[in-house]
């Protein structure tokens, strides 16, 4: 962002920090408006039908599986930061949205383990004076420590290097300049794949297969998915394919449940995976579904079962659905820092993968994993998720994610 402390742009926050504001008051009226009118309409019901069964009325669904939406807080750094990132990126006052507020607040909390030793450090070295081959040392090590990766750190420092033994570059611009680098890194692999944002594509059958190991986040990102994918309005389906976890598909009903989306389950112990997806691929079908997402089992130590599971499934989507776009999403902890990346160099060998998610950017110090996914994996980052709320995953925005990870306070 080149004009982060102009007065202007944080005119403009206030700016729009005062129309979200009267947005949500005009909400809260219409709620209020819409719940009086609703207790009305009850009332008359109630006396027209003086023989009401009281028992039966306990038993109407309640409406409220509504999730809690995001509330706009206070007007402080928080705000200000992200709706400058977002006035970065072009947007207008009157397009910015709670929703993307509470996102980037939440990125930029949850990187801030990663920030800690990184951009702290490294504004302290630097300082305001100008780079030296000295403080490109400090920040290859600070990268390295961030787990960017040899070869994404080795990049950078010699653009930088570069840079150098051209003109004199100061601090801050020396800050701006590693951020571009970054992002050419976590660029490159979504610019090859010909899809900036991955979304399903209208009139075909879309099927998104959630590959990883144990514990990575799969059947939570699977549920975070489902319900951002229901709430843009595509029909979007489950298929329980962990079969060998007992509570897998317990687990996934909830999410189901939260999203309004159905789950194609076998109960039967040790059930084929593959038999899941059958099943689930014919029920799509039927319901015109736009979006079947996929939960796979991640045990690591039955590795080439696995991967021959995995194969199964992809070959009984061929069969059945051959004009089927199929996306294999390799689930990564970002808190695992390196070993994410050894995984995803074992998965990406036979599993034949076409993006990454990357989950709990919250609270780890290994956000910068993320680089070298992107460079030595050579996967594009899909989505990303902070939280193990069922809104705390997004859409992958690098310059989002870069200006996040060294945002300066
Ligand atoms: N903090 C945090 N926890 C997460 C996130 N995603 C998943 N988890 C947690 O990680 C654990 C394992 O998740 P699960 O979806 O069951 O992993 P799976 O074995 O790959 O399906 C659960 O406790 C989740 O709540 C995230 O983005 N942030
Ligand atoms: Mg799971």
């Amino acid at each position: 962002m080149n004009n982060i402390d102009s007065d202007n742009s944080r005119e403009w926050a206030a700016q729009a920090y005062a129309l979200l504001k009267k947005r949500q008051e005009e909400q809260k009226q219409e709620l209020q408006k819409q719940e009086e009118q609703k207790q009305e309409l009850q009332k008359q019901e109630e006396q027209k039908q003086e023989l009401i069964d009281i028992d039966n009325r306990e038993n109407i669904p309640e409406q409220s599986r509504t999730i809690a939406e995001p509330k706009l807080g206070e007007f402080d750094d928080n705000f200000t930061w992200s709706a400058m990132v977002l006035a970065a990126q072009g947007k207008k006052i009157n397009q910015i949205s709670i929703d993307e507020i509470d996102w980037l607040t939440k990125l930029r909390r949850g990187l801030e383990e990663t920030r800690k030793g990184f951009v702290t450090e490294l504004l302290d070295k630097l300082g305001d004076d100008p780079l030296t081959p000295e403080s490109l040392d400090d920040l290859e090590t600070l990268l390295i420590r961030a787990d960017v990766g040899i070869d994404s750190t080795d990049k950078v420092i010699s653009s930088l290097r570069t840079k150098l033994n051209e003109e004199v570059v100061g601090g801050e611009a020396g800050i701006k300049f590693l951020k571009k680098e970054l992002k050419l890194i976590i660029d490159k692999p979504i610019k090859n794949s010909g899809t900036d944002v991955l979304v399903p594509q209208k009139g075909k059958l879309n099927v998104w297969l959630l590959v990883g190991v144990n514990g990575v986040g799969k059947t939570t990102t699977l549920g975070k998915l489902a319900y951002l994918s229901s709430k843009s309005n595509y029909k979007t389906l489950i298929a329980a394919a962990d079969t060998f976890r007992a509570a897998a598909v317990e687990q996934l009903k909830v999410w189901g449940d939260r999203s309004n989306v159905d789950v194609i389950s076998n109960q039967s112990k040790n059930a084929d995976p593959a038999a899941v997806v059958f099943d689930a691929i014919n029920s799509a079908k039927k319901r015109n579904v736009d979006l079947l997402l996929v939960d796979t089992a991640g045990r690591l130590q039955t590795k080439n079962n696995l991967m021959d599971e995995l194969a199964k499934i992809k070959k009984i989507i061929d069969k059945r659905v051959p004009d089927a776009i199929v996306e294999s999403l390799l689930v990564l902890d970002a808190s695992q820092g390196q070993n994410g990346l050894k995984q995803a160099k074992s998965f990406a060998k036979t599993a034949d993968l076409s993006g990454a998610i990357i989950t709990k950017l919250d609270g780890t110090s290994r956000g910068g994993v993320s680089l070298a996914i992107s460079e030595e994996v050579n996967l594009p980052i899909r989505f990303i998720g902070a939280g193990e709320g069922i809104t705390d995953l997004r859409p992958f925005n690098s310059y989002e994610f870069v200006e996040a990870m060294l945002a300066d306070k």
